[in-house]
Parts: C-alpha cells; sequence; structure tokens
C-alpha cells in the first residue's frame, strides 16, 4: 500500500474546514487510492472544536483516512506536509483598515510560511485560501525562500467555478461543454473573468453569447460580486462551494488538466501578460505532473487588457501596502 500523504488543514474548526476535510479523508483532494493524513492547525481557542471534528472524522470510517494529529503550532502543524491547505485567517472587522487587516494576517502568513519553509516535504504544494489569499500568500512565500516559489498558489478556482456556472445558465449548455474558462489578476471584486477566451464547442464564449451588455453588466459583476450575494442569501459566506474549489484546486494541480482545457490559478508571476513578476496573480494555467504552466501567446484585446491591469493595479499596491508594513 502506498505512503499517505500529509496534509496540512488551518483554519480546520472554521466553516470551510468542516467542509473541505471530510472531503479530502474520502479522496476526494487526491485519488481514491490515496492514503491521507490529516494535521490540523487552529488557534487554541478552537482546537477543542477542531477535535470535535476529528471525532466525526473517525466517526466517518474512511478507508482512505490513516490519521489526524491536532496542532496549535505551526511548525509543527507543517512538519513532513506534502500539502498544505492556508484556510484560517483574520477576517476584517468593522472599522479595520485595509493596513490593520494586512498586518493582522502578516502574523498568521508570515510564521506559517517560515513553519513551512523549515519543516515541510520537499514536493510541498500550498494552496492559500483566507482571505486576502493572493497577498496572504505571497507573504508566506516570500517567507520561504528554500521552497520553490511555484509551490505557492492563491485560490481563484472558487471564482473560475461560478464563472462556469453562470455562463452555463445563460447559454443553455452544461458546464462541462465549457472550456478555457479564466480568472484574472486578484481575488477580489477587481478579479476578471474572460469569456473571449472561454469556448464553447470550440467558439469564443463571447461570441456564443453575442451579448456584450450582459457580459459587462451581469455576467462579470455577478461572479465577482458573488461572494457578498451569498453572505446577503445565506447571512454567512460561502463555504460548501469554497471547500469544493479548494479540493478542484489541488485535485487538478496533482492530476493535470485536460487535454483542450486549462483551469485558473493564482501563481507567481514570471511577467507574463505584462503582470509584474514576482505578484501571486490568477492566470490561465495548464497542469501536468504536478507543475503548472502559464498558458501563453492569447491575444488581448483593449477591453480585456483594462480589466486585467485593473486587478493587477490592486495586487500591486497589496504587495506595495505589506512591503512598506515590513511583512516582506
Ligand atoms: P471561519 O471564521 O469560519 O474559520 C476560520 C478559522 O480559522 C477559525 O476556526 C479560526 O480559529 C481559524 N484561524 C484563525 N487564525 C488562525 C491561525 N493563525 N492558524 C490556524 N487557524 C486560524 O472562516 P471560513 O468561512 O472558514 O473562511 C476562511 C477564510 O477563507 C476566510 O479568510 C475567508 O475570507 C476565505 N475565503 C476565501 C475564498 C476564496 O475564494 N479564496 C472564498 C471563501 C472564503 O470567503
Amino acid at each position: 500500500t502506498r505512503t499517505p500523504v500529509s496534509v496540512t488543514v488551518t483554519g480546520a474548526a472554521g466553516q470551510i474546514g468542516y467542509a473541505l476535510l471530510f472531503r479530502i479523508a474520502s479522496g476526494h483532494l487526491l485519488g481514491a487510492d490515496v492514503p491521507v493524513k490529516l494535521r490540523l492547525l487552529e488557534i487554541p481557542q478552537a482546537v477543542k472544536a477542531a477535535e470535535g471534528t476529528a471525532m466525526e472524522l473517525d466517526d466517518c470510517a474512511f478507508p482512505l483516512l490513516s490519521g489526524i494529529d491536532i496542532f496549535d503550532d505551526a511548525t509543527k502543524a507543517f512538519e513532513g506536509a506534502n500539502v498544505a491547505l492556508l484556510v484560517g485567517a483574520r477576517p476584517r472587522t468593522k472599522g479595520m483598515e485595509r493596513g490593520d487587516l494586512l498586518e493582522a494576517n502578516g502574523g498568521i502568513f508570515r510564521p506559517q510560511g517560515e513553519a513551512i519553509n523549515a519543516g515541510a516535504a520537499d514536493d510541498i504544494k500550498v494552496l492559500v485560501v483566507g482571505n486576502p489569499a493572493n497577498t496572504n500568500a505571497l507573504i508566506a512565500q516570500q517567507h520561504a525562500p528554500d521552497v520553490p516559489a511555484e509551490r505557492f498558489t492563491a485560490m481563484t478556482r472558487l471564482d473560475h467555478n461560478r464563472a462556469l456556472a453562470q455562463l452555463s445558465k445563460k447559454a443553455g449548455v452544461s458546464v462541462s461543454d465549457i472550456k478555457k474558462m479564466t480568472i484574472w489578476g486578484n481575488h477580489s471584486a477587481t478579479q476578471y473573468p474572460d469569456l473571449f477566451h472561454a469556448e464553447i464547442g470550440g467558439k469564443s464564449a463571447a461570441e456564443v453569447v453575442g451579448d456584450q451588455q450582459w457580459l459587462e453588466n451581469d455576467f462579470i459583476p455577478t461572479v465577482a460580486k458573488r461572494g457578498a450575494a451569498i453572505i446577503e442569501a445565506r447571512g454567512a459566506s460561502s463555504a460548501a462551494s469554497a471547500a469544493s474549489a479548494a479540493i478542484d484546486h489541488v485535485h487538478t494541480w496533482v492530476n493535470g488538466t485536460a487535454e483542450g482545457d486549462w483551469t485558473s490559478m493564482a501563481v507567481v508571476s514570471d511577467g507574463s501578460y505584462g503582470v509584474p513578476e514576482g505578484l501571486i496573480s490568477s492566470f490561465p494555467v495548464t497542469t501536468k505532473d504536478g507543475e503548472w504552466e502559464i498558458v501563453q501567446g492569447l491575444e488581448i484585446d483593449d477591453f480585456s487588457r483594462g480589466r486585467i491591469d485593473a486587478s493587477v493595479q490592486e495586487l500591486a499596491e497589496e504587495r506595495d501596502a505589506v512591503r512598506k508594513l515590513g511583512l516582506i
């Protein structure tokens, strides 16, 4: 039998954690033949709640789950980790300025980056879910100098999946009929879901829909503001859909994108498409053998250029702000 893969999950007692852990343990993260060991990280006040979730995980008797350890210390939690899902973060509360938010999260993601650097397995893959996800990933990455930068990614797969769902409804096709969806930029309201390169039956989705009004005034804002709409309706932020997207992100990264398709991941820029090198920005990527590659050579028209630049500008401002705070 295979050696279990160690998966560290932070914020394990939170609502995304609750939706995520059971799917990891049942084999959806890595595959139905891959045993997993869970390492849960929580703050001391939430360790008891994490223990409760661990009891329920035990009670599922998942054949692939070979153990659960719970920590309130990052260094221990990331020891030997092959996959790290950084979900726990400091949410923005009333009266908090952006600087306060970035600083509070720097206090979480800096030590976690250091802990990953110190003790994670050589093949560590990191997905940051906790917001502001792209910049939290940048902070962690900057404090893990011995880990290849490309192992740090942030999640825009939920935005990607939201875009697939909205387009499938509008075009009256199944989500599996849609290929090459892209989210560009930041996981924030400035993100740019791109229908010009997305395809339905091999044709540009923007052409198939043929409704620029809808694309600009309905589709883009609906996808970009979906998180707020969920909070408004549910009284709580997206949890199961976020967990599902995290599963998709890692599964695709490890198992590869399909021929003729790609996915969206926020990854360290190499300067492609005018995105400054080093920023963790969402791109169209293909994956193979556990590595990602930014899709090259796409033509970017003026409309898309403006949208991508605006979101990337926001990322550059966030990076400058965390630099000024001495967090990177
Ligand atoms: P919850 O508040 O339910 O859970 C967060 C958990 O993290 C809590 O149990 C808390 O004790 C724990 N935590 C805080 N600091 C920690 C630390 N230093 N180490 C370990 N654990 C720590 O939030 P939840 O709804 O689960 O959301 C988690 C994060 O995901 C939030 O930052 C949220 O904004 C972000 N999201 C990101 C999305 C994305 O697409 N990238 C979408 C969904 C979600 O909004």
